[in-house]
């Protein structure tokens, strides 16, 4: 039966209406309910080696649209909504989006279990079924206050199994429940991501926000993605979480190879688990105790498992390297202990050197170290990340492991970052070049043979501009504010963090707005657009986010400034949010501090939908900056090597810089005017202005000038359209590189092999 007829069966069926009759929620249950039997009926991809990639987070996104690309029906079901006078865009809008991650990280394992699915590799997520999620944001007074974030309902795309297993914690076990969600590539054929849960997860231990008893396991361990571990509660739980995680992952793959009549001692010849930053590291210890509980030695154990664990690396920020008191451990998982003490052991009878050590003289366990020591390949994300790791960060083990060093610069996947949320560009794309680069993404070159087509580069105006508008609409509907669709939208979303330089970005709009007020109107209108959550424990970002509402409303209130200059940041930013954000860019701002960006994955999706990139020279900026030449990028601050002896000789100071730069004065000033504390809390705005000017950990005054003045170069730019399109045009043809199906067939290649 063909999927049209499919579907009006199905609402007949359980709504007992027609198509044309139904609601649009009445039209997502039916639908669900087909493309959910329809990916039952897919081959699941099998091989006699498979990945297991164990992560914190999967920031999947809604799941309908890309689940109709790659059953490749959408553009029926989009047919048919619309001859029954429905959208397929807003039914698809009714889908909760799941919150199960945070930031770059976890969108890209999600981009990563779409491209192993799509290059037909038998390769699973393991992860955690968070209900509340992250958290919701919510803006009140101008400041981020923290809500629960519910996505489970009846209508969800979870499917809930019959495997558990038991997860012995030190005073109790822990039950756990395993749901499935299917992962449907491009191919037609899937993967699947496990979510592990407990069967006593109680939603109602939440109050005032998302305040709850973190010592209540029982209750609790499901509930949240990265709760607070300001406090040592909050911590333990972080431990309790991960071990979890691993230790069901560990039981469902052993399982599975013991089904398979595989013995336990070619472990290593059949699966490969991918370590997904330190989160997950406790699945070497937990891997080896399995092991030996099934018979083997220790020393078979550990060289087993050493051979199964490659680790990736996503940071060198040292707060991110997670590393835990031995005494929590003791408190939580002892029988962990005799084998991190023998890993220890054996890693210092390697190198002796205190740097390297497992367990430092401290008592502190460092996770990263463990992966290292005990796994066979370290991957970075970046090029520039990797050559930090080997030269700087991790040389010690890079001299202990230099063959286990390798890179992996990270994609992104087109089918939602291109196809999925920009039709209209990929219509376009497909009439121009055909649709060869929907397999290889390289083939997007062959649009630089339109480079001087000046009906092609007025038409990929028109879509800009069009996706302009449709943004406009959007956040109009969502936040109640108006945006002016030929302003340039200007736009940095991302997680709020110091390094990422979201407070550098504040100084360009106060020099923009005082440049206004002093009659000085910028080269075109141009509007600033944010999106970010901060760590709810994270003091300063807090303080960044309410400086950037304050700003919007003292130039939304002002008549003299507002036709100029607008300032927007979005609530709850997330990746449907994303999906109509990205496309609508002419400007990608990707302004960390050189060195401190491990990648960066957002720049590429900007590229790809053609904005210009506005950045320093870190992560993945560089290839951007390589391929696409220094016409179709604007470059600026200092560089990673500068960076790293400032940090290294300790002679940056902020106050230096002020000293040098009365105007800059000025522009950081203004955080603590009048004007600001007028509408703003005080205490927020003077302990931002304080670190900015004392101590400026990430030397956002150090680039702030060259920032504003390359800023205003790129402003001028936008106003040559022809020659502004041609950048677009050439950003596109060159993203090819950065799709995630480059990325995984290296990462298979090099680290996973499988057939
Ligand atoms: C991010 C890095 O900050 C980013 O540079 C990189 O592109 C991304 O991982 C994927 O490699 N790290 C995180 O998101 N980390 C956490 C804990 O959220």
């Amino acid at each position: 039966m063909d999927v049209k007829t499919l579907i009006e069966e199905r609402v007949q069926t359980l709504f007992n209406l027609s198509l044309k009759d139904c609601s649009d929620e009445q039209a997502y249950v039916a639908l669900l309910s087909v493309v959910k039997e329809l990916l039952e009926d897919k081959k699941t991809i099998e091989g006699d080696r498979k990945v297991y990639y164990f992560s914190a987070e999967f920031l999947i996104g809604k799941l309908m649209s890309n689940n109709l690309i790659n059953l490749g029906i959408r553009k029926e079901v989009k047919e048919l909504f619309e001859a029954n006078g429905k959208s397929l865009a807003e039914i698809e809008e009714i889908e909760a989006e799941p919150s199960l991650g945070n930031g770059g990280l976890g969108r890209l394992a999600a981009c990563f279990l779409d491209s192993i699915a799509t290059l037909d590799l038998p390769g699973d997520g393991v992860g955690l079924n968070y209900h509340l999620g992250l958290f919701k944001q919510v803006f009140d007074h101008n400041k981020q206050c923290e809500t629960p974030n519910p996505w489970i309902d009846d209508h969800s795309w979870l499917i809930p199994t019959n495997k558990h297993y038991t997860v012995d914690f030190k005073d109790f076990s822990l039950k756990s429940e395993l749901y499935d969600l299917d992962v449907l590539g491009y191919k037609g054929n899937k993967n699947k991501l496990h979510l592990f849960d407990i069967v006593s997860v109680d939603e109602h231990i939440v109050h005032d926000g998302i305040q709850f008893d973190k010592s209540n396991i029982l209750k609790n361990l499901t509930l949240f993605l990265y709760p607070d571990d300001s406090d040592e509660d909050g911590r333990k739980l972080r431990i309790y979480q991960q071990y979890f995680m691993v230790s069901n992952g560990a039981q469902m793959i052993l399982e599975d190879i013991k089904k398979r009549g595989i013995s336990l001692t070619e472990l290593d010849k059949h699966v490969c688990i991918q370590i997904n930053d330190t989160h997950p590291s406790m699945v070497i210890p937990e891997l080896i105790r399995l092991l030996m509980q099934e018979g083997l030695t220790m020393k078979q154990a550990i060289d087993i498992t050493s051979k199964t664990c490659a680790y990736t690396n996503h940071t060198i920020l040292a707060e991110a390297l997670e590393k835990w008191p031995m005494y929590y451990l003791e408190e939580i998982v002892p029988q962990l202990i005799p084998i991190i003490e023998a890993l220890d052991a054996v890693a210092s009878e390697r190198c002796a050197d205190e740097k390297v050590a497992i367990i430092d003289s401290n008592k502190t366990v460092h996770m990263a170290h463990m992966d290292i020591h005990f796994g066979f390949s370290i991957n970075g994300v970046a090029a520039i990340h990797t050559d930090i790791l080997k030269d700087t960060e991790l040389h010690d083990f890079y001299k202990l492991y230099p063959t286990h060093f390798n890179n992996k610069t990270n994609g992104v996947t087109f089918r939602r970052w291109l196809l999925s949320c920009n039709e209209e560009l990929t219509a376009f794309i497909d009439k121009l070049i055909g649709e060869g680069y929907k397999e290889d993404a390289n083939k997007l070159e062959e649009l630089q043979k339109f480079v001087d087509d000046d009906a092609v580069l007025e038409e990929l105006l028109a879509i800009k501009q069009t996706k302009k508008e449709q943004l406009a609409h959007v956040i109009e509907a969502k936040e109640g504010i108006k945006l002016n669709p030929s302003s340039i939208f200007d736009v940095q979303v991302k997680r709020l963090h110091e390094y990422k330089r979201q407070q550098m970005n504040v100084l360009y709009i106060i020099y923009q707005y005082l440049q206004i007020k002093a009659g000085n109107k910028p080269a075109h209108p141009i509007t600033c657009i944010f999106g970010a959550k901060a760590a709810p424990a994270y003091i300063l970002a807090k303080d960044i986010i309410h400086t950037i509402l304050c700003l919007q409303q003292i130039i939304d209130n002002d008549p003299e400034v507002s036709p100029y200059l607008k300032v927007v940041m979005v609530e709850n930013y997330n990746v449907t949010y994303a999906e109509s954000i990205i496309p609508a860019a002419d400007f990608s701002e990707q302004i960390s501090l050189a060195s401190k960006e491990a990648s960066g994955t957002s720049n590429m999706k900007f590229m790809l939908n053609g904005a210009v990139t506005l950045g320093t020279d870190d992560g993945a900026n560089v290839e951007i900056h390589e391929f696409v030449g220094d016409d179709n990028i604007y470059i600026f601050g200092a560089k990673a090597d500068t960076v790293i002896a400032h940090y290294q000789n300790g002679d940056y100071h902020p106050q230096d810089v002020l000293a040098n730069d009365p105007e800059l004065r000025k522009l950081v000033d203004f955080i603590v005017s009048d004007e600001m504390k007028a509408i703003g809390d005080q205490e927020c705005l003077y302990r931002l202005y304080n670190d900015m000017t004392n101590k400026d950990w990430f030397m956002a005054l150090l680039d702030a000038r060259d920032y504003i003045q390359t800023k205003e170069q790129a402003i001028a730019d936008f106003n040559d359209r022809k020659a502004w399109a041609k950048k677009m045009l050439i950003n596109i043809s060159k993203a090819g590189f950065f799709s995630s199906d480059r990325t995984i067939a290296q990462y298979n290649e090099d680290i996973w092999k499988l057939k």
